[in-house]
């Protein structure tokens, strides 16, 4: 494929959504798929790139929640016309995933992509949605019979709660069954070996991976 041609579009999806124009990016992500372009190429450098010129933005008081909001309705419109392309359909199931956003955390744009991206490998993903308490986590995972607990926290000040989930994993029948798995922006791995959890990945994809790692253990 033209390279010239796939850029062009790639920056056209990043700018109206920028720009929050859901229904533009809605028709400029089918539209870019139709020409061939990698749905993987379309999140990164089209929606994730948008996003994140939205988040330099937000930081540097340049936009201010209102216009993050739509931006990120646009960006869950974008996803949602590659949602088919990044899920397989009809396969198997691997094992099963419990994932939200820790409590106190309202942002689920990332959180829904580990969510798809671990679907397309095959497991069953028990979506709690956002602001989730370590009770949520652990009656889930238990109901269940999870293998994987998945945090995402996007904030500073809601990462401890993924310390709170741990400390009640251990504490409960659930230890050595269920595997933690932590992301999200501002965690690390330094941050997962300080609070013991099983496992940190800086992305979706990779999330996907070592979900799937830990269910065929
Ligand atoms: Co908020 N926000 N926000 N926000 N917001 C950030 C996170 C911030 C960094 C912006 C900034 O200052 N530059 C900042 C946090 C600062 C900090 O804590 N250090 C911030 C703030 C301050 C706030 C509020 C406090 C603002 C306010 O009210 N004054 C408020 C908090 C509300 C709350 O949660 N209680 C708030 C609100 C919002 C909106 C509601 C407006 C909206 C969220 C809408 C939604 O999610 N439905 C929003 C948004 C959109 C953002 C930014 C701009 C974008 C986040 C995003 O969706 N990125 C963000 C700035 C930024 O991150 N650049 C910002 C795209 C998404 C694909 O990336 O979520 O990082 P991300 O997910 C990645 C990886 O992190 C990873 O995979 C994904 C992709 O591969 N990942 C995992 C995520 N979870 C994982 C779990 C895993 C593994 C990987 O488990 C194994």
């Amino acid at each position: 494929m033209d390279e010239i041609f796939m850029d062009t579009r790639l920056s056209e999806i990043s700018a109206f959504l920028q720009q929050g124009r859901a229904a533009k990016v809605k028709d400029c992500v089918q539209q870019a798929l139709d020409a061939g372009i990698p749905p993987e190429e379309i999140l990164e450098k089209g929606l994730m790139d948008g996003m994140n010129t939205v988040g330099q933005d937000f930081k540097q008081n340049k936009v201010f929640v209102p216009e993050v909001l739509i931006a990120a309705r646009a960006m869950t419109k974008g996803i949602e016309v590659l949602r088919p392309y990044l899920v397989a359909e009809g396969i198997e199931e691997k094992g099963t995933v419990v994932i939200g956003t820790v409590k106190g955390d309202l942002h689920d744009i990332g959180k829904n992509l580990v969510h798809m991206m671990m679907e397309g490998k095959g497991l069953r993903v028990i979506d709690l949605g956002v602001d989730v308490s370590v009770e949520q986590y652990l009656d889930a995972a238990q109901e269940y019979n999870a293998d994987v607990i998945v945090c995402s926290a996007l904030l500073t000040t809601t990462m401890s709660e993924m310390k709170a989930v741990m400390d009640a994993v251990k504490a409960s029948p659930l230890a050595g069954k269920v595997k933690v798995m932590i992301g999200g922006a501002p965690v690390t791995q330094a941050y997962c070996d300080i609070i013991g959890a099983d496992c940190y990945t800086p992305d979706a994809a990779s999330a996907a991976d070592a979900a799937l790692a830990f269910c065929m253990q």
